[in-house]
């Protein structure tokens, strides 16, 4: 009997260190990939959408020192539509033998990188959720986003308009952006719970 006892006590133990350890954290506990598929109100899949999953007690900034990238390549930005999370800096390499001088008017990020060649020394942060629209002074036809958002979970829809998210258990606020909708718009709002195979969100996007 005493050892029956001695036996249980430190599973007992494991179990509710792993308690306090899903309480304390909860957005870390049993993550698992969804599958959104961003549809129109006809049901046609929506390409190059911009989905964000805000789940509460998710850290709103990315780590100092995110980076990702927008290239210039035969006088097109690559990509033309990027989705980060607050605090990333994104770096402007110039792939074309031409130069380039990018800009952004807008009120999420302004600013201006003048004319030239290679990658510039230093690349923009953009520390406000929302969306910057992109452009050359040079060449009038490039164009391109950077969607800011308060959180983690984000990605692109591919071409069946299908974007894969790792997310937490739970029911969570997401998020579609697309040009489409404009810079001032923060995007179609829904409730998201997870668990079902496909999640569907028809939007007029
Ligand atoms: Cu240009």
């Amino acid at each position: 009997m005493p050892q029956h006892a001695a036996s249980n006590l430190p599973q007992r133990t494991v179990l509710r260190a792993m308690t306090v350890l899903a309480c304390a954290t909860p957005w870390l506990a049993w993550s698992a990939p969804q599958m959104i598929q961003v549809t129109t109100e006809a049901g046609q899949p929506v390409p190059n959408a911009a989905v964000s999953v805000l789940v509460k007690g998710a850290k709103t900034t990315a780590a100092p020192g995110t980076t990702k990238e927008i290239g210039q390549k035969d006088k097109a930005f690559t990509p033309n539509l990027l989705v980060i999370q607050t605090g990333t800096q994104v770096a402007f390499p110039n792939f074309d033998t031409v130069r380039h001088h990018v800009y952004s008017f807008s009120p999420a990020r302004t600013f201006e990188i003048k004319l030239y060649a290679g990658t510039p020394a230093a690349p923009v942060v953009f520390d406000k959720a929302g969306t910057a629209t992109l452009g050359c002074n040079i060449h009038d036809r490039m164009l391109a986003y950077v969607h800011v958002v308060d959180t983690p979970y984000f990605g692109i829809t591919d071409a069946q308009g299908k974007v894969s998210i790792d997310l937490p258990d739970g029911e969570h606020r997401l998020r579609v952006w697309t040009p489409n909708l404009g810079e001032k718009s923060p995007g179609v709002e829904q409730p998201l719970k997870t668990g079902l195979p496909l999640a569907i969100v028809r939007a007029k996007v």
